[in-house]
């Protein structure tokens, strides 16, 4: 190899090696190793004059590009150096970290067990998986009972218990009012408040297959309907707002007697079931169409049920209710929200609103 073609390997390496520092060097560290007066472009720029004349033409030349090629690399970082300053203004706000909060549905359980706690009832906790004895036939359900059926269980793949029967994923949270009175072992009174996930095989915009419920149960002397009723009156003003009403509608429970649909009125209209259009003019409301949402059941507790746990029905009564908790929280004020899947969606513009 020719001397003449050494130097013009050495001036490809140098480029070479240039581009690749452009990143691990300041720009004043380039400066200095590049095109300082002792720096390599120099170093090589002083062999020309041991080439031949035609030679130190045609390097002079390539010698020309890598000066340029080397500027052109030291402009850019300077470029980039002068907008990153002139992004930096420190009167600006800091950037605000962007930190989680609970899920709506956490809040709502936090808030509906401090509602209940003010008046004397304390939470308790059941599993939620569960044997069929007490989803099912300690309520007064009995193998083969056509009520079953409404609860559209989840089986568990497990041998069955002898006494306590299948594994079933929690229907509702009912399961916890014969494990409460066992665990109480007849120190009556209770006043329980059992808020749990519950399973069923349904999904559409008020039904998911993983939802939460709260059950109220009170055991003691001479409690009546009225008991139930005006706790769920409490409730209904604590959780909606003072002016939400509540009523009781007859329904079937195999588990209470008697048993009733709890509805309370609707928070979009009022209660009136119609709201008025841009022409002022009357229209039923969107939301409810009667002025009232049924959020769950509730009744005075069966004595089959009392037997169950242990407790002598002929002493002792007892009121039962279980409400949805994402139910009843689409409910509150000014939320509107129509269809329940939208909580365990993960859609973080949604889930950012609460
Ligand atoms: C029950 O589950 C009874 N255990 C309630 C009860 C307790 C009655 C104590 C008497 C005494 P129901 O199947 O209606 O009842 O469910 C109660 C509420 O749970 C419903 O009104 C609704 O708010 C909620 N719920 C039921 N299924 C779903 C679901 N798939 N998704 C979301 N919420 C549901």
């Amino acid at each position: 190899m020719s001397y003449y073609q050494d130097l013009l390997k050495q001036s490809q390496k140098l480029l070479a090696q240039f581009q690749l520092e452009l990143n691990s060097l300041s720009l004043e560290e380039l400066n200095i190793k590049y095109l300082g007066k002792k720096g390599l472009f120099n170093q090589l720029a002083s062999q020309i004059k041991k080439l031949k004349k035609d030679e130190k033409k045609d390097f002079g030349q390539v010698l020309n590009q890598l000066k340029a090629d080397l500027e052109q690399g030291l402009n850019k970082i300077q470029e980039n150096e002068n907008q990153s300053h002139q992004r930096l203004d420190l009167s600006l706000p800091g950037i605000k970290q962007n930190i989680g909060h609970l899920h709506p549905i956490s809040q709502a359980i936090e808030e509906i067990s401090q509602i209940f706690e003010r008046i004397g009832f304390v939470r308790a906790d059941f599993p939620e998986v569960d044997w069929d004895y007490y989803v099912f036939a300690a309520l007064n359900m009995p193998d083969n009972h056509p009520a079953r059926d409404e609860w559209e269980t989840f089986f568990v793949d497990q041998t069955a218990h002898p006494k306590l029967g299948k594994m079933v994923l929690t229907t509702h949270t009912s399961n916890g009012q014969v494990r409460e009175m066992e665990r109480v072992k007849s120190q009556l009174p209770i006043r329980m408040i059992n808020i749990s996930r519950c399973y069923r095989r349904q999904s559409d915009n008020t039904h998911t297959q993983m939802f939460h419920q709260f059950e109220g149960l009170v055991v003691d002397k001479n409690i009546n309907i009225q008991h139930l009723k005006g706790t769920i009156d409490y409730f209904a003003k604590e959780f909606f707002g003072a002016k939400t009403k509540s009523r009781i509608r007859p329904f079937h429970f195999k588990f209470t007697e008697p048993s009733f649909e709890v509805d309370f009125s609707c928070q979009i209209c009022g209660g009136t079931g119609y709201l008025k259009n841009k022409h002022n003019k009357k229209e039923s409301c969107r939301f409810c169409k009667s002025g009232w949402h049924e959020v769950g059941g509730a009744g005075m507790v069966h004595p089959n049920v009392l037997k169950a746990g242990g407790i002598d029905s002929k002493k002792y009564r007892g009121f039962a209710f279980g409400w949805g908790v994402e139910r009843s929280y689409t409910l509150k004020q000014g939320l509107n929200i129509d269809d329940i899947r939208l909580f365990y969606s993960a859609e973080r513009e949604f889930l950012e609103q609460f």
